[in-house]
């Protein structure tokens, strides 16, 4: 039986690395307290509860027989969240973070960069989301590709099979193009609030259905890429230079104002945005 493998955040980052680059996925327990937890939901929690909440592609969903949307039913979605949350912010250049970034990515690239920022809350009755890897906008690399992507969903309520703990592929990072998953090689991350889940930008993943009566599953997403890529989430829209110029310079780098080798010039100098 496939499973995701389990790393305490004391032990040293390379047990988490390795796991994760064999696994395609890994979970690290204990990487933020409750306090940090609270923190994030009161920063977040208003545009949570302006966002809309997408019924009625669950009707959609039961008509089609089928995913018909990407975010498939009673889920909320929320983004831009370096402007939105100081909290997260210190998610961003976690040691882990960085650790995990460094031996992953580093390798392909001179630096590495945030590649998409979102807070998921899946609600009661959210249908399961389709699988897919975080690498596929790249699809001229032929699979299995380069590492490209490194993504992470941090717990921030318990996450469990029943209320949409994401769905992993173990292993499929590894696989060749045409190989789909079978039922028994999907795999719910279940992880008490607090820990954070990684995984790989060509491991097969997805939400997972919310079979609970009240229980929405809150996680947070945040993905790291090549800095010669093109970022999902725009950053010099979703952190203008209003934002930016008040960021430490190691944030700012890592959101994209900086420079990879000759990519990404502008009029304003990249140390000191405009
Ligand atoms: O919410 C999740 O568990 C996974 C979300 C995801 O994979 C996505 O939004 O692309």
């Amino acid at each position: 039986m496939p499973s995701i493998p389990v790393v305490s955040s004391r032990a040293p980052y390379e047990d988490a690395i390795r796991a994760l680059e064999s696994a395609g996925c890994v979970v690290v327990t204990g990487v933020t307290d409750a306090v940090t937890r609270q923190t994030i939901k009161r920063e977040l929690g208003p545009y949570l509860d302006a966002a809309d909440v997408k019924r009625s592609l669950n009707e959609k969903y039961a008509q089609d027989g089928g995913p018909s949307d990407f975010y498939p039913g009673n889920t909320k979605r929320i983004t831009a969240l370096v402007a939105k949350s100081e909290t997260f912010r210190s998610f961003v250049v976690h040691p882990l973070m960085l650790s995990v970034c460094d031996a992953l990515l580093k390798p392909n690239c001179v630096t590495y960069q945030v590649h998409a920022t979102a807070g998921l809350s899946v609600g009661p009755g959210a249908t399961v989301q389709v699988l897919h890897r975080e690498e596929d906008p790249f699809n001229i690399f032929p699979l299995p590709r380069p590492n490209l992507i490194i993504a992470t969903m941090w717990a921030i309520t318990d996450f469990t099979e029943e209320n949409g703990g994401t769905h992993l592929v173990p292993g499929s990072h590894r696989w060749p193009a045409g190989r789909t998953a079978r039922d028994e090689e999907v795999v719910a991350a279940e992880m008490p609030a607090g820990s954070v889940l990684l995984w790989m930008g060509g491991t097969l993943h997805g939400a997972g259905a919310n079979r609970t009566a009240d229980d929405w599953r809150f996680g947070i997403f945040l993905s790291y890429s090549l800095g010669w890529l093109r970022q999902e989430e725009n950053q010099y829209l979703d952190a203008p230079r209003e934002v930016a110029r008040t960021l430490p310079k190691q944030l700012r780098d890592l959101i994209g104002y900086k420079m990879h080798l000759a990519l990404g010039y502008t009029d304003a100098a990249p140390q000191n945005p405009r």
